[in-house]
C-alpha cells in the first residue's frame, strides 16, 4: 500500500502529489506541525536505486542555524541529481522542507536524522523533509524536475517566522 503510494507519487507526478497535499492538514501559509507523525519506515523514495545511482550535477552545503538556512538562496538545474549536506549547527531540532515540488529525494550514506523521524512525511504533503538534532548532520540527493521558485523552510513552530526560510530557484 505504501509502496504504491510513493510508485504512483512517482509516476503520476504533480496530479498525484497534489492529490496527497490535499490530504495535508497544514495549507501552504502556515508551517506544517506534523513532522511528529512520521512513520517507522526508512525513507525509500528510491526504491529502484535510480537517484543512489546517478552522477551527481552539483554538490552543497547547507547550513541550518539558530534560525537560519545558509545559504538562503539556492540555484540548481532542473532534472540534475543534487547532492546537499546537511548540518545543524544550531542548539536545537531544525528541519529542512520542502512542502510542494515534483521531486525524488533519498538520504545518502551516513544520516544523523531525529530519532523517530525517518524525513519519510509524503503523506503530510511534504516533498522533502530532512529534521536534525542541533550538531548533526545529513547526507541527501534530490532532483528537481519542473523549473521553478520553491520556498523552503523549517516546520519547527516559529522558526520560520524568525527567517528559517529561503528560496530554491529550479532551472
Ligand atoms: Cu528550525
Amino acid at each position: 500500500m505504501r509502496r504504491t503510494l510513493l510508485l504512483a507519487a512517482l509516476l503520476g507526478g504533480v496530479g498525484t502529489l497534489a492529490i496527497l497535499a490535499t490530504a495535508c492538514s497544514s495549507g501552504s501559509d502556515e508551517p506544517a506541525a506534523t513532522s511528529a507523525a512520521a512513520t517507522a519506515e526508512v525513507h525509500d523514495e528510491d526504491a529502484d536505486g535510480e537517484l543512489a545511482d546517478a552522477a551527481v550535477g552539483q554538490s552543497l552545503k547547507v547550513e541550518m542555524q539558530d534560525f537560519a538556512f545558509a545559504p538562503a538562496a539556492m540555484t540548481v538545474k532542473a532534472g540534475d541529481v543534487i547532492e546537499i549536506a546537511f548540518t545543524n549547527e544550531g542548539t536545537v531540532t531544525h528541519d529542512f522542507t520542502i512542502e510542494r515540488a515534483d521531486m525524488d529525494w533519498m538520504m545518502s550514506g551516513e544520516t544523523d536524522m531525529v530519532a523517530g523521524h525517518t524525513g519519510d512525511d509524503h503523506e503530510a504533503g511534504m516533498a522533502m523533509h530532512v529534521p536534525l538534532e542541533g550538531g548533526h548532520d545529513a547526507m541527501t540527493r534530490m532532483r528537481v524536475h519542473e523549473p521553478g521558485e520553491y520556498v523552503f523552510y523549517c516546520t519547527v513552530a516559529g522558526h520560520r517566522e524568525l527567517g528559517m526560510e529561503g528560496k530554491l530557484t529550479v532551472q
